[in-house]
């Protein structure tokens, strides 16, 4: 005890929002990293606390620019972090003070979970956020892994219903800037399996297995992205790591949660 461990773990990083359940967000995403073996720092963006005396709304709360800065700078003078995962950011200003700060350094890899909507913001203020997390985020990411209503609003794209849609919307995303594009069919694409397509400027990968259950659960795109930035903080290729992201998720989907919220959230893996 005491000595400072040569083989130290991996670091994963992640900058997301708060889930006040514990169903999503940096929560889940650090319970992610954890069971995947790689040491978890977080930076909170802003926070969402789900209001059960009105149907489980979002109440959101968005964290001071300058104060994310300052975890920014803590987390990435403390520790040599060159992998991240962007989650929920929120607002233009937020969108901003974190495009600063990953321009202030080189990233092996940056995992962008495009996080559109939270239902306590204003329509008005969302479309801001939207553009520009497509101007100013997406550019930079290694990987972006999209739903299905992100894939729709990004690639402008009215439905998406088939497996050849998920690869023109990614087709449409990869147009953006982003080096590979995993778009989730998840429950929503019609069919027995849970199908994700993975384009990487040339070619599409398919990953599919079948569907568990009828519902959605809270937490599965976040465990997604998560885990794709463990496994590439561990040093696996892209494909690999989409590849471990989805079993993981489905296992821990499997193992879903049961509250008091509306829907179930997902379990530990
Ligand atoms: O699952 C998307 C998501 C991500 N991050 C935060 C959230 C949610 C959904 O509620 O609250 C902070």
């Amino acid at each position: 005890m005491g000595d400072i461990d040569a083989a130290a773990p991996r670091i994963s990083y992640v900058i997301a929002g708060s889930e006040a359940t514990g169903g999503a967000g940096l929560q889940v995403d650090l319970r992610t990293f954890q069971q995947l073996g790689v040491y978890g720092v977080g930076t909170i963006t802003c926070i969402v606390s789900f209001d059960p005396k009105a149907g489980w709304g979002h109440r959101f709360v968005p964290v001071d620019p300058e104060v994310i800065a300052d975890q920014i700078e803590a987390a990435t003078s403390a520790h040599e972090l060159d992998v991240v995962k962007i989650g929920m950011l929120g607002t233009p200003a937020t969108i901003s003070v974190v495009a600063d700060a990953l321009a202030r350094q080189t990233w092996r890899h940056i995992v962008v979970d495009p996080v559109l909507i939270c239902k306590g913001q204003e329509p008005g203020a969302a479309l801001d956020t939207d553009n520009d997390l497509r101007s100013e985020i997406l550019p930079l990411a290694t990987v972006i892994t999209p739903n299905l209503f992100e894939a729709r609003t990004l690639a402008g794209m009215e439905s998406i219903e088939k497996v050849d849609d998920l690869k023109e919307a990614a087709r449409r995303i990869a147009a953006l800037g982003p080096r590979y594009v995993a778009v989730k069919g998840g429950m929503e694409l019609p069919g027995d399996d849970a199908v994700d397509i993975v384009y990487d400027g040339t070619d599409f990968t398919e990953f599919r297995a079948p569907k568990i259950g009828e519902q959605r659960v809270a937490g599965a795109g976040c465990t997604f992205a998560a885990a794709i930035t463990a496994e590439l903080a561990k040093g696996a290729e892209v494909l690999d790591a989409v590849r471990v992201a989805k079993e993981f998720t489905r296992a821990g989907i499997v193992r879903s949660i049961a509250t008091n919220a509306p829907q179930p959230s997902i379990g530990l893996a």
